[in-house]
């Protein structure tokens, strides 16, 4: 229901790390969504770190968007580091850099996520222009989901019109960035993902606790 965004810095002003917040929440959230900010600030052997502390899943976030023989090596590399998913820019195309990342998804057993529109206004220059086509090569190419964004509910129904029960829907933009703890989910998400409400806590596990329960209030209010 919820992928918690390890993005640093944790806490106030920093003073809380990574492990620090996975030992908190491991038995509360769904997954944990791991990028660049955590790997510059934490290494790579975060990663691992991270994996034996706790065993949910974990997505990594890097939006790949590179040709295919780059893709691939950054994939195997995550792969190694105990990775389960990881998230891809849909805007590159299938051939010569999508393709590559699907066909060594499968073969180390990742699942491939696209980002099908994101949450920042910008998002309606390019990306946003293009989401049916996005939400139509995610089902054509059999990828495990997608991103779309929480505080555009409209387009996270269109996807999941789009897509049936074919696709995980995959919503960030929640608190900081606008929508309420639910929104995607009541328009047809399968996860929220929720940073810094959580993360900059003092208190992460009280506050992943208040973000649950108005997340499942709001859930029972719109399935009635
Ligand atoms: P926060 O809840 O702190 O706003 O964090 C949102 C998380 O979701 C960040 O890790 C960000 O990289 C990610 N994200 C997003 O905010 N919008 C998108 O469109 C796609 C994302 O992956």
């Amino acid at each position: 229901m919820l992928v918690l965004a390890l993005d640093p810095p944790f806490g106030p002003n920093g003073s809380l790390t990574a492990s620090r917040i996975v030992a908190e929440t491991c038995d509360m959230v769904s997954a944990y969504k791991v990028g660049i900010p955590l790997i510059l600030e934490e290494g790579s052997q975060a990663i691992k770190t991270l994996k034996e502390l706790c065993s949910r899943r974990l997505i990594a976030d890097f939006k790949l968007a590179d040709i295919g023989s780059v893709n691939s090596f950054v994939v195997e590399k995550l792969s190694a580091l105990g990775i389960d998913a990881i998230i891809a820019h849909g805007f590159v195309g299938l051939n010569g850099s999508l393709d590559a990342i699907i066909e060594t998804g499968k073969r180390l057993g990742l699942d491939v996520i696209l980002v099908a529109s994101m949450s920042h206004p910008g998002s309606k220059m390019f990306i946003d222009k293009h989401f049916e086509e996005i939400v139509s090569l995610a089902l054509e190419t059999e990828v495990h989901g997608i991103v779309v964004a929480a505080n555009k509910p409209h387009m996270v129904k269109k996807a999941r019109e789009i897509a049936g029960s074919r696709l995980y829907i995959y919503s960030p933009g929640i608190g900081v960035q606008g929508a309420e703890p639910g929104d995607a989910i009541c328009a047809g998400a399968d996860y929220e993902i929720v940073g810094r409400i959580i993360t900059r806590s003092a208190q992460p596990r009280s506050s992943l606790n208040a973000t649950l329960s108005r997340l499942v209030e709001k859930v029972r209010a719109c399935r009635g």
